[in-house]
């Protein structure tokens, strides 16, 4: 196992995998930019390091002051978090290529799922299921397209093979509507991506969004952890995420996990990943896969008792995985709300010291942050300051543990969208479960102020 890890990240995530670190015996290195000098995880780092000023380009994107760090501070490994250089196969490489361990996938598996089109003709290939669209990039040939959409029928979507995340996608309804659409696409996607190439799908109109958790080792093993629901989001910012999904047939799910950790085999992945979904009349269609561990990842460690951060150590660090999938066992259900610092019904940013902060406690009640009374939340990053995540034995038992965890969390001094996560856990298309990626965004529609 190592004996020193540098934590290529901050926030919440940086003190998430110096806990892991810490909980396995194993030193951690933190870098920080002079935004983040009195966080706390960098007080509480066994080494830590400012390597630049807050703008990311110069700090947290700053590949050459990172692997530096590693090389001084003698760090055998480089955790990227999630965000940040986490998904760059050009840093994954250069770690490596510095003798250093990423945690994390090979710099072609990232690269494989970096581009859109490749992750799908690759997902297709091992049996994952995958939405309705065009073999491949689509063609120049305007006849040809327009062909193909035929076939797919409308409405469909055109999509940059270089996006993802909801960058770079336009959504068209009418032959007249398609070419110029291919066109503005291909032009946003080169400028933006490098990239100009563009793929079409059918458009699903009301789906939720439902991911799969998967975890390999280099020896071959590959597992699947179960599903999230991450429907509950606005403009691809996802704010409530839980497991299991409410109102799948369990056989469904199943199905698709088995078919995820196939895939997993097959490409020869390691490491944790994300196998994103679409799930609309009970099918599921793969869309894109995440190389990296997510915000979301605790609600799924909560229903399998599994600590997803020591496990991409594990692996990295050459482990077998220590269970096999018969040994995964689910259990009752757990639900995150993401706490964020800004405008709970506007959405603008509101960075600024925290006057007062009380974190909610009792049974079933995790809090993941890095945010205490007097931090100041600087301006510079995502307005994420922490996650509340709670467990339950049934989905109605952690519905109430979550108001009752939100009714007792006090920030003063910023704001946060606390009192919209209040609303939400007593609204009632919430509380039946199973409401669509355009929920949320339809809702505060209706409740404007
Ligand atoms: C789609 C779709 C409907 N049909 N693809 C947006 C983010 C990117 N990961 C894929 N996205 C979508 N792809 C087809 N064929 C609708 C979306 C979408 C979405 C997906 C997941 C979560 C939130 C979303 C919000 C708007 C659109």
């Amino acid at each position: 196992m190592f004996k020193k890890i540098l934590i290529a990240n901050r926030g919440e995530i940086a003190l998430r995998i110096q806990r892991a670190c810490r909980e396995m015996g194993i030193k951690s290195v933190v870098v920080y930019s002079t935004a983040d000098r009195d966080a706390k995880y960098v007080k509480l780092a066994d080494e830590a390091v400012c390597i630049g000023p807050p703008p990311s380009g110069q700090s947290y994107l700053n590949m050459p002051a990172i692997i530096s760090t590693a090389e001084v501070t003698d760090a055998e490994a480089i955790h990227p978090g999630y965000g940040f250089l986490s998904e760059n196969a050009d840093f994954a490489e250069r770690v490596e290529q510095s003798g250093f361990t990423f945690i994390g996938p090979t710099p072609d598996a990232i690269r494989l799922m970096g581009d859109k089109v490749s992750a799908k003709q690759a997902m297709l290939k091992a049996g994952v299921p995958c939405v309705p669209g065009s073999e491949g990039a689509l063609p120049e040939d305007p006849k040809e397209i327009v062909r193909i959409a035929r076939e797919i029928k409308y409405p469909v979507i055109i999509k940059a093979a270089g996006g993802g995340g909801g960058r770079g996608m336009r959504v068209v309804h009418t032959e007249a509507a398609l070419l110029h659409a291919v066109q503005t696409t291909r032009a946003e996607a080169g400028a933006a991506f490098g990239n100009s190439a563009v793929y079409m799908e059918k458009f699903l109109e009301n789906p939720r969004h439902v991911e799969i958790q998967v975890m390999a080792d280099q020896h071959k093993n590959a597992v699947w952890l179960g599903e999230r629901d991450c429907s509950m989001q606005r403009r691809h910012q996802k704010i409530i995420e839980e497991a299991p999904a409410p109102g799948i047939p369990r056989r469904v799910i199943e199905r698709v996990g088995d078919r995820c950790a196939a895939a997993c085999k097959k490409i020869g992945y390691r490491g944790a990943g994300t196998f994103e979904f679409l799930y609309e009349g009970g099918e599921f269609y793969f869309i894109e896969m995440n190389t990296r561990v997510q915000v979301e990842h605790p609600v799924t460690e909560l229903v399998t008792g599994i600590d997803i951060v020591q496990m991409q150590i594990r692996v990295a660090a050459n482990e077998k995985l220590p269970f096999t999938q018969r040994q995964i066992e689910m259990r009752g259900h757990a639900i995150e709300c993401r706490v964020n610092a800004e405008d709970p019904y506007v959405f603008t940013p509101s960075p600024g010291r925290i006057t007062l902060w009380h974190a909610p406690g009792g049974p079933g009640v995790r809090v993941d942050s890095h945010a205490y009374t007097n931090y100041y939340v600087p301006p510079n990053y995502d307005s994420m300051i922490g996650k509340i995540i709670v467990h339950g034995d049934t989905r109605d038992q952690a519905l109430a543990r979550m108001r009752t965890a939100l009714s007792e969390m006090v920030v003063e001094g910023i704001q946060t969208n606390i009192p919209l996560h209040r609303e939400l856990m007593v609204d009632a298309k919430f509380i039946e479960g199973g409401t669509s990626i355009h929920y949320l965004e339809g809702w505060l529609g209706q409740h404007r102020r």
